[in-house]
């Protein structure tokens, strides 16, 4: 038996055990000893397949699809990035949904909530698209990281001329997996703003919160503008030590802890300057990337996706990857880590 590639080879299963089997199915049971080697690996299984998605492709479909079903009736017009190995079920990774979303010029989606955390980087917008939580507008511009806490009434709207289009990520096949799944709408079609924007943001440049703020509290920053992150990137570049396995690699946190923006969900932004190559690099969180800037090639297992701004990619886990930039780029990602560490599976490699 070869220990590295199975932890448990099934045995010989004679006519007798076979009948045995027969009996077992019809009272419910079954033999742990034919399954264990699937069940129980030495190594974790991909769980899903290395892939990547054009945006001008998606924006295209999608573009059609804002032609046929408006926002409001679709109640989220998004496209589902499906992964090729999950055969029709709205899932990117075995945790995590992604999706595009398209509010058209004119249009609102109605205001709902749900257990699902998400998380929205924003692909294109004219000046003025929004996102609504917990009645507060949040401005959506290109490159903005925004949150969406379990449970926090959300509503979109967009009274720009131009297609509002980002890219979500919610922790929904989490959330099922454990069977907890709640939503309802609110009684508002449009929620009432009650806090001005961007609240938060000032008081974080002043240190200041609330003095009924405890930090247990979910993540009081609802938007990461990109104009902020990009601009830490740059000076970090100018005087920081460049890693070999990442680049410039920073998460995105909650401010008031220093934790993870969502419980379940972590978020990076990597800035690869021009021409490096990073050395290969696996963790056990599948990992879906969008290229906010520049191009490059990057290779997940035995893939390779060479991408440019917009595209998404998806590295399953324990899948070794390099990324390589071609002129200077900046990646966005998000996986389940928090998930993973709050329950003690968590591990990474540097090859
Ligand atoms: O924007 O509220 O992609 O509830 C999936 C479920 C977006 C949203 C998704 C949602 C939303
Ligand atoms: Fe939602």
């Amino acid at each position: 038996m070869n220990t590295t590639t199975t932890f448990h080879a099934r045995p010989e299963a004679s006519p007798e055990l076979k009948a045995l089997y027969q009996r077992l199915s019809a009272k419910h049971t079954a033999p742990l000893w034919e399954v264990l080697g699937e069940l129980v690996t030495p190594q974790p299984k991909a769980g899903c397949a290395a892939a990547m998605w054009r945006y001008d492709e998606v924006r295209a479909l999608l573009m059609d699809a804002g032609a046929l079903i408006s926002a409001q009736d679709a109640e989220r017009r998004v496209l589902a990035l499906q992964n090729p190995s999950a055969r029709g079920l709205p899932q990117i990774t075995p945790t995590l949904f992604a999706g595009v979303q398209l509010v058209m010029p004119g249009e609102t989606a109605p205001t709902h909530r749900h257990s699902a955390s998400a998380l929205r980087f924003v692909l294109e917008s004219g000046e003025g698209a929004y996102t609504a939580v917990d009645g507060e507008r949040t401005t959506m511009r290109a490159g903005d990281f925004i949150l969406t806490p379990s449970w926090t009434y959300h509503d979109h709207g967009n009274p720009s001329d131009k297609p509002a289009i980002w890219l979500d990520g919610l922790d929904i096949p989490m959330v099922n997996l454990f069977s907890a799944s709640f939503a309802e709408h609110h009684p508002d079609e449009i929620q009432p703003v009650i806090r001005p924007e961007g609240d938060a943001l000032s008081r974080y440049g002043a240190a200041l919160l609330p003095v009924e703020f405890t930090p247990e509290r979910r993540s009081p920053l609802l938007s990461y503008p990109y104009a902020r992150s990009r601009e830490a990137l740059d000076r970090l570049q100018r005087n920081g030590p460049v890693d070999p396995v990442h680049g410039i690699k920073m998460q995105y946190v909650n401010p008031a802890t220093g934790g993870y923006p969502m419980p379940t969900i972590a978020a990076f932004l990597q800035l690869l300057p021009k021409g490096f190559e990073t050395r290969a690099y696996r963790s056990t969180d599948a990992t879906v990337f969008c290229a906010a800037e520049g191009r490059g090639t990057s290779r997940v297992g035995d893939e390779s996706f060479a991408w440019g701004p917009r595209d998404v990619f998806v590295v399953p886990s324990w899948t070794p990857v390099t990324h390589s930039a071609h002129g200077e780029a900046v990646l966005f990602s998000f996986s389940d880590r928090p998930a993973q560490k709050s329950l003690g599976l968590w591990r990474e490699r540097r090859d």
